[in-house]
């Protein structure tokens, strides 16, 4: 039963899910928000950051979870990238992939892009989707001890599991996982200075598209998982 009536804070809550982890529990971040939640509760090659593909997260977490049994694979999505790509909630249903958790950081909204009012905060109800798709179990949690109750069923019992985090709107800093910085830099200095093609700024994109090679190079070189 809900005890509270604060919102449940996303860091805190994806904290709490991956404080007593073990090496075999992976984690799958969909893009922006979710992958900030993850590297602030602690980098490491257990996750595996998706830097872009919305709406590819769950589908991704699935392949991992099907390639790896003996693994907990643990998919950390928005709302609104669990939206995008709904149809995979229904392939997770019927493939039931035991050791595969989805955890849903809804924040009704899409924050990334400006906070706009999302499908989530307009009545679709995601745990009511994936309990129809067939997940073996599947919860909405709004307040911490629900969360406490829930979180080994999230690392531990029989999937596939979700569980929709219902959290508020409070912005987090950015917290970029190392080795995406690089790619991040690169990417805004060519959103903000490609326009202007001065003798500096072609400078400064030459160096750090060196750097994105260099950055891609050393993503290509990590082992997945
Ligand atoms: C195909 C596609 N459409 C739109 C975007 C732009 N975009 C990036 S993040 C984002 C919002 C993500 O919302 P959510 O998954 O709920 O995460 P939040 O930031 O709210 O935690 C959007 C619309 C994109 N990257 N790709
Ligand atoms: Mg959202």
């Amino acid at each position: 039963m809900t005890q509270q009536t604060k919102p449940l804070n996303r860091r805190v809550a994806v904290k709490r899910i991956l404080r007593d982890r073990q090496q075999d529990v992976l984690a799958v971040t969909s893009l922006g928000n979710p992958t900030f939640d993850v590297a602030a509760a602690g980098d490491t090659p257990q996750n595996f950051y998706l830097w872009g593909a919305m709406g590819g997260a769950v589908t991704f977490g699935l392949g991992v979870a099907l390639a790896q049994p003996a693994k907990r694979v643990i998919v950390f999505v928005g709302d609104g990238e669990m939206m995008m790509g709904l149809g995979s909630l229904a392939t997770v249903g019927v493939d039931r992939p035991a050791n595969l958790s989805i955890v849903v950081i809804d924040n009704e909204h899409y924050a990334e892009t400006g906070m706009q009012l999302a499908h989530a905060g307009r009545g679709v109800d995601i745990t009511a989707i994936a309990l129809a798709a067939g997940f073996e179990k599947a919860t909405t949690i709004r307040a911490e001890n629900e969360l406490e109750e829930y979180v080994d069923v999230i690392l531990k019992a029989t999937g596939p599991v979700l569980a929709t985090v219902k959290v508020g709107t409070d912005p987090e800093p950015t917290a970029l996982p190392p080795g995406m910085v690089r790619i991040y830099a690169a990417v805004s200095a060519k959103r903000y200075w490609a326009p202007r093609p001065t003798q500096v700024s072609r400078l400064a994109l030459e160096i750090l598209c060196k750097s994105v090679l260099k950055g891609a190079s050393i993503l290509r070189s990590r082992p997945l998982f």
